[in-house]
């Protein structure tokens, strides 16, 4: 099977405390087929957390997505394996970390979420925005 990139966040409130990054880094390490092989710290200014979110200009939520993702520095993964996209998102689990504690308590966003915002992780949804998003962290790679 192909090898595939994707492009994980580890949003700020991870970053921030070092036994939360150490436990996600852990399982992280732990997952039989995803591997890290780049990382990056990042600190954003307002008009980066605009750019990377444009999609959801406009959303109720978006204002407070911006803040949250300018609130410190957090760590851009490219992670990568085989069907990384979707255990990258399989391992981080739904959108919304309290309902996700129902539904797939094993996933870091049941373990580590906060509110349906402030979710702890990011993960690329396609082939296209895995390559988009890991150009617009890692431009400094040949892709
Ligand atoms: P992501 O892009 O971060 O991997 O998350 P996702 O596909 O599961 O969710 P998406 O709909 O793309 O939303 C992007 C980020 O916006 C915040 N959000 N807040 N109802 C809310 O308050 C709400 N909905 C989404 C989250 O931080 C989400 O990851
Ligand atoms: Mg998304």
């Amino acid at each position: 099977m192909a090898l595939c990139r994707t492009l994980g966040l580890l949003k700020p409130d991870i970053t921030a405390n070092p036994v939360f990054l150490r436990q996600v880094l852990a399982q992280i390490h732990d997952h039989p087929t995803l591997g890290i092989v780049h990382q990056k710290a990042v600190q954003w200014s307002a008009q980066d957390a605009q750019s990377f979110y444009a999609e959801h200009r406009g959303k109720f939520f978006y204002q407070r997505l911006c803040d949250y993702m300018t609130s410190g520095p957090f760590m851009a993964l490219i992670l990568e394996g085989p069907e990384a996209i979707r255990n990258w998102r399989n391992l981080i689990g739904p959108t919304h970390p309290i309902r996700a504690r129902l539904s797939q308590p094993h996933t870091l966003r049941a373990q580590f979420g906060l509110t349906d915002t402030r979710n702890s992780f990011h993960g690329s949804d396609s082939i296209d925005t895995a390559l988009r998003e890991i150009k617009f962290f890692f431009p400094e790679l040949q892709l």
